[in-house]
């Protein structure tokens, strides 16, 4: 059970891949949010290491597709070592972003790490993106707008073989949830690598608490279940502190059952929260809301079931 391990929090504060500055603001907010105190009281041993060092976001445009390329590298570098280093002291790496593009490193990390422990992983992407763009294809070039396809091996090589293996990941092993804001060019390449989306139509057809059992399906003891969790997946009336707000998202109790059932699993061994801009958030409502779902990830659930 989750809530009965040992968590790393680490702080990667550095927005080099999104195209609002603002995120690397992100791991303060959380804690200030009350984020290590939370999971200590649902009786978490929780370790804060601190955050981690990198490269000044140079605020470039594109270059061959890519902004900030060579930061974005050096911060997921980082990252990946890290989170490897706590998988390997037995603990549950909490990634405090920081955007979306530093998914590359800690699901590298965690991918090399279920390898050696003979481990399955399943990934859960939650998010209003599928975040499936490359360069020829970015409307942006914002690199968190690809890491998914970069862990499906499409992207530069300093990205895609990071790790021990290339691809890191097979599409087989994501579940995207929440998604409503796919660009066209990355809607042909999600679909020609069958990514499996439930997106916000089959959420609103088939209900969450069915939506989630498709995405868990399958899972079992040997399931190591890696959660990437954009806080844009959020509806923005109920989270506005993320620079790309898509409207018609998940909302609070939606939110709430979406974790409530990831803890149910007892499988969850990773995390990453990205993506929360404390400068356009209200009195960081946005982070409280995170710290309220992130209780639940770890167990926290209504009287009833307690
Ligand atoms: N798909 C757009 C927008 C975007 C993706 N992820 C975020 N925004 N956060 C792009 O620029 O790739
Ligand atoms: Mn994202
Ligand atoms: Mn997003």
């Amino acid at each position: 059970m989750a809530g009965n391990k040992a968590v790393s929090l680490i702080g990667v504060p550095t927005d080099v891949g999104a195209g609002h500055r603002g995120a690397r603001l992100g791991p303060e907010a959380l804690r200030i949010a009350g984020l290590p105190e939370a999971l200590a009281l649902r009786g978490v041993d929780v370790r804060d290491c601190g955050n981690l060092a990198g490269p000044v976001n140079p605020w470039q445009g594109p270059v061959d597709g890519y902004r900030h390329l060579d930061q974005v590298v050096a911060w997921n570098r980082a990252l990946m070592q890290a989170t490897r280093a706590e998988l390997e002291a037995g603990r549950l790496p909490v990634m405090l972003g920081g955007d979306h593009c530093l998914g590359v490193g800690s699901i590298t990390a965690v991918a090399d790490w279920c390898r050696q422990q003979g481990k399955a992983l399943r990934v859960l992407w939650l998010d209003a993106h599928a975040d499936f763009n490359t360069s020829a294809v970015t409307p942006s070039g914002n690199v968190h707008g690809m890491p998914v396809a970069c862990l499906c091996g499409l992207g530069p090589q300093a990205l895609t073989a990071m790790g021990q293996h290339s691809p890191v990941l097979q599409a087989e092993q994501i579940r995207q949830i929440g998604i409503r804001s796919v660009d066209p060019e990355e809607k042909r390449l999600i679909k020609q690598h069958r990514v499996d989306v439930y997106d916000m139509r089959y959420i609103d057809e088939n209900g969450m608490k069915r939506t989630m059992q498709a995405a868990l399906a399958g899972i079992d003891a040997n399931t190591h279940l890696h959660v990437s969790f954009d806080v844009d997946f959020l509806d923005p009336q109920i989270a506005p502190g993320v620079g790309t707000t898509v409207p018609g998202g998940v909302n609070y109790r939606e939110a709430q059952l979406v974790m409530e059932m990831i803890a149910d699993t007892g499988q969850m061994g990773s995390l990453d929260i990205v993506e929360l801009n404390p400068l356009l958030d209200d009195h960081n409502r946005t982070a409280e809301l995170a710290v309220d779902l992130v209780e639940s990830l770890f167990g926290k659930s209504t009287l009833m079931r307690d």
